[in-house]
């Protein structure tokens, strides 16, 4: 190739190619490969649980002959023919672009015909394909394409005991968040590691199986959501770190999963408890009132917008309400949100809504509006650690990516090592 030819095609998507491969869960997912001339870019595609009902659709097979129906085929032959038709020649830089050219083509509101992991797939891999071209880090691209100067690392939230679909704990609450307080993130991290060998130990001396559940927590059959609160009560004393000051509590209700729409009633089956859409506030109040609970993710269902407005009327100024559900990182609905004054954080989840121009969308408007950004891997997750350079490239306030185990977490939090090491340089 001449040398004219070869710079004007500099860039520009010469081919696609999608695999089916495996998550940490041992489901079928998407990753995709996207090339320019003879640069090219990967990027994996996460799936939950715990899903909402609004989220754009992942597609899957059905043929239960295969994976019990959850294969990936047709995904990956959307992605290999149509969307490669689409997209090619178009520079990856341009992910406006991209993006547009896959919601035109695929014309439904929640991206059915092409399947939301499909147009994910590319999307991602476009933007790493584009920071490769440039020589640039992840981060780095990203703040600069959507125009952000890095100011700080996210704080984590360390799910350390699963619930809910998440494990066979039997807590109605799905996650149980350790927060480290103290320094950078690497001391954070190390905090939390600390902590979580110290909770296996005390699990263990108590027990209670060790083994752990999908994000990397334990899953101790414990006697009730309380009993959750002050195992890591006991353990932080036991490390020698003090509650309330260097680590901070929180959790992921999840509820929409023990919402029970039929009798409009949450059902806290571990603490034998219910609670109607305008009483459950009083629930978690009961436990910040015991412990320094920083955070109260999917406090309320959905589509309990009732619920959500007596939540964030009683505790919106005492702890941070992280809407997941009621939002899926959908501008739309998040705009709801804004509009009905219900929550003060988003939960972002990047295939929850399924591309990235409208994932940066949902934090413009989320930021903008001043609620806080938490960024946020899924259940079923690979080693693609996308989100670390995302959370770090959009000044995320939190990011939650599991325990300090599995490696498909720690790919994110060590990323996120790399990246604060090269950013004190
Ligand atoms: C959540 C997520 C991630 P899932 O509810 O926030 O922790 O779970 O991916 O199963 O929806
Ligand atoms: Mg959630």
């Amino acid at each position: 190739m001449s040398r004219g030819a070869g710079s004007r095609s500099a860039g520009k998507i010469t081919k696609v190619q999608a695999l089916e491969v495996l998550d940490s869960r041992g489901n079928p997912t998407v990753q995709t490969t996207v090339w320019s001339n003879d640069i090219s870019a990967t990027a994996s595609v996460p799936s939950g649980a715990s899903t909402g009902v609004h989220e754009a659709l992942e597609l899957r097979d059905g043929d239960k002959k295969r994976y019990g129906g959850k294969g990936v085929l047709k995904a990956c032959k959307n992605v290999n023919e149509k969307i490669f038709k689409a997209i090619k020649g178009i520079s990856a830089a341009d992910q406006e672009k991209i993006d547009r050219t896959m919601l035109e083509l695929d014309g439904t509101a929640n991206k059915a015909k092409l399947g939301a992991n499909a147009i994910l797939s590319v999307s991602l891999a476009a933007a790493r394909l584009a920071a490769k071209s440039q020589k640039k880090e992840l981060y780095q691209y990203l703040a600069n394409l959507y125009g952000y100067e890095i100011k700080h690392l996210p704080t984590p939230f360390f799910n350390v005991i699963n619930g809910g679909v998440h494990a066979d704990s039997g807590l109605d609450i799905q996650e149980f968040f350790l927060i480290p307080l103290l320094g950078n993130f690497a001391n954070k991290l190390r905090m939390a590691a600390e902590v979580f060998h110290a909770l296996k130990s005390q699990l263990a001396s108590k027990g209670f199986a060790t083994s752990v559940g999908d994000e990397g927590g334990f899953a101790p059959k414990l006697s009730s959501n309380e009993d959750a609160f002050k195992q890591l009560e006991t353990v932080i004393k036991s490390a020698k770190y003090k509650l309330g000051t260097d680590f901070a509590l929180g959790l992921d209700a999840a509820s929409s999963e023990f919402f029970n729409e039929k009798k409009g009633v949450y059902e806290f089956k571990a603490s034998k408890i219910s609670a109607t859409p305008s009483n459950v506030y009083q629930v978690y109040k009961k436990w910040l009132a015991k412990y320094p609970l920083m955070v109260i993710e999917d406090g309320c269902a959905q589509d309990d917008f009732l619920g959500w407005k007596f939540l964030t009327q009683n505790l919106g100024d005492k702890t941070l309400l992280i809407g997941d559900d009621i939002f899926v990182t959908n501008p739309a609905r998040i705009q709801m949100g804004i509009t009905q004054k219900i929550a003060n954080a988003v939960l972002i989840k990047v295939n929850q809504i399924g591309t990235l121009t409208e994932t940066i969308e949902a934090i413009k408007l989320s930021q903008k509006n001043n609620y806080k950004i938490v960024i946020s891997h899924r259940s079923g997750e690979t080693c693609d650690s996308f989100i670390a350079d995302l959370a770090v490239a959009t000044n995320a306030d939190y990011i939650k990516t599991g325990a300090p185990s599995r490696g498909e977490r720690l790919a994110k939090y060590n990323r996120l090592l790399e990246i604060e090491n090269q950013l004190d340089k």
